[in-house]
Protein backbone atom coordinates (compact mmCIF):
# COMPACT_ATOMS: atom_id res chain seq x y z
CA UNK A 1 0.00 0.00 0.00
CA UNK A 2 1.48 3.21 -1.17
CA UNK A 3 0.15 6.83 0.46
CA UNK A 4 0.23 10.23 -1.12
CA UNK A 5 -1.32 13.47 -0.60
CA UNK A 6 -3.08 15.61 -3.18
CA UNK A 7 -3.52 19.02 -3.39
CA UNK A 8 -7.11 20.39 -4.28
CA UNK A 9 -9.10 23.57 -4.91
CA UNK A 10 -12.45 24.01 -4.18
CA UNK A 11 -13.54 21.77 -1.65
CA UNK A 12 -15.04 24.41 1.07
CA UNK A 13 -17.52 22.31 3.17
CA UNK A 14 -18.70 18.24 4.03
CA UNK A 15 -20.59 17.93 0.88
CA UNK A 16 -16.96 18.33 -0.88
CA UNK A 17 -15.18 16.48 1.53
CA UNK A 18 -17.88 13.57 0.98
CA UNK A 19 -17.18 14.02 -3.26
CA UNK A 20 -14.11 13.42 -2.93
CA UNK A 21 -13.55 10.77 -1.04
CA UNK A 22 -16.36 9.13 -2.55
CA UNK A 23 -15.20 9.43 -5.84
CA UNK A 24 -12.16 7.93 -5.00
CA UNK A 25 -13.38 5.14 -3.12
CA UNK A 26 -14.87 4.22 -6.31
CA UNK A 27 -11.48 3.07 -7.67
CA UNK A 28 -10.41 -0.15 -7.49
CA UNK A 29 -7.31 -0.14 -6.03
CA UNK A 30 -7.69 2.89 -3.42
CA UNK A 31 -7.53 1.33 0.29
CA UNK A 32 -8.45 4.55 2.11
CA UNK A 33 -9.04 8.50 1.38
CA UNK A 34 -9.10 11.02 3.78
CA UNK A 35 -10.39 15.24 2.86
CA UNK A 36 -8.42 17.86 5.28
CA UNK A 37 -10.50 20.99 4.32
CA UNK A 38 -8.31 23.42 6.13
CA UNK A 39 -5.01 22.09 4.56
CA UNK A 40 -6.99 21.64 0.76
CA UNK A 41 -5.70 18.22 0.72
CA UNK A 42 -6.67 14.62 0.40
CA UNK A 43 -4.66 11.89 1.60
CA UNK A 44 -5.20 8.11 -0.53
CA UNK A 45 -3.83 4.96 0.46
CA UNK A 46 -3.60 3.19 -2.79
CA UNK A 47 -2.21 0.07 -4.33
CA UNK A 48 0.35 1.60 -7.47
CA UNK A 49 -0.44 -1.80 -9.80
CA UNK A 50 -3.66 -0.77 -9.54
CA UNK A 51 -4.67 2.49 -9.67
CA UNK A 52 -2.28 5.65 -10.49
CA UNK A 53 -2.66 9.20 -9.26
CA UNK A 54 -3.58 10.69 -12.65
CA UNK A 55 -6.62 7.90 -12.06
CA UNK A 56 -7.09 9.81 -9.00
CA UNK A 57 -6.42 13.04 -10.21
CA UNK A 58 -9.40 12.77 -13.01
CA UNK A 59 -11.91 11.04 -10.29
CA UNK A 60 -11.46 14.38 -8.33
CA UNK A 61 -11.67 16.91 -11.14
CA UNK A 62 -14.89 14.81 -12.37
CA UNK A 63 -16.18 15.80 -9.21
CA UNK A 64 -15.81 19.45 -10.09
CA UNK A 65 -12.54 20.30 -8.20
CA UNK A 66 -9.18 21.31 -9.05
CA UNK A 67 -5.90 19.01 -8.66
CA UNK A 68 -3.22 21.61 -8.15
CA UNK A 69 0.27 19.71 -9.38
CU1 LIG B 1 -18.81 21.80 -0.41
Amino acid sequence: MNTTSIKVEGMTCGHCKSAVEGALGKLSGVGKAEVDLSANEVSVEYEEDKVTVEEMNEAIEDQGYDVVK
